[in-house]
């Protein structure tokens, strides 16, 4: 077992349905630690930039559209495994794919309203985290 870190976002469609506290009791009861959390309202160029891995796939522009439609909760969690943990929890990209019980599953509309964003790997989520928290802002717990 190895005590990982993982960028966690709610997306737009999930802030809007109120269920962050919903989502937040997920991760606490799987054994991750809140280690920094802001509420923000992205720009475009900050959603371009985050998601710049897929800047030439065709959802692209969806993705960034969406991304930008309303404020957005980002967490940095902390746990043994978070990065695999926290992609667990989420379930499949495609919420109509997604396994009951997931929150895709429970919340999500569609694969672009899909509720919720998870690092992939622990050297993105380094990446992913520093891209919106100074050091000094994620604390260990
Ligand atoms: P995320 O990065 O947001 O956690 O999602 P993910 O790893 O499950 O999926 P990824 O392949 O990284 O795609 C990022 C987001 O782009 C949208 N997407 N749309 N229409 C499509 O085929 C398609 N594929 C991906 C989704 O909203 C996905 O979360
Ligand atoms: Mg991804």
């Amino acid at each position: 077992m190895a005590l990982e870190r993982t960028l966690s976002i709610i997306k737009p469609d999930a802030v809007a349905k109120n269920v962050i506290g919903e989502i937040y009791a997920r991760f606490e009861k799987a054994g991750l630690k809140v280690v920094a959390a802001k509420m923000k309202q992205l720009s475009r160029q900050e959603a371009e930039g985050f998601y710049a891995v897929h800047s030439a796939r065709p959802f692209f522009k969806a993705l960034v559209d969406f991304m930008i439609s309303g404020p957005v909760m980002i967490t940095a969690l902390e746990g043994e495994n978070a990065v695999l943990a926290h992609r667990d929890l989420m379930g499949a990209t495609n919420p109509k794919e997604a396994a009951p019980g997931t929150i895709r599953a429970d919340f999500a509309d569609s694969i672009d309203a899909n509720a919720v964003h998870g690092s992939d790997a622990v050297d993105t989520a380094k990446v992913e985290i520093a891209y919106f928290f100074a050091a000094t802002d994620v604390l260990s717990r």
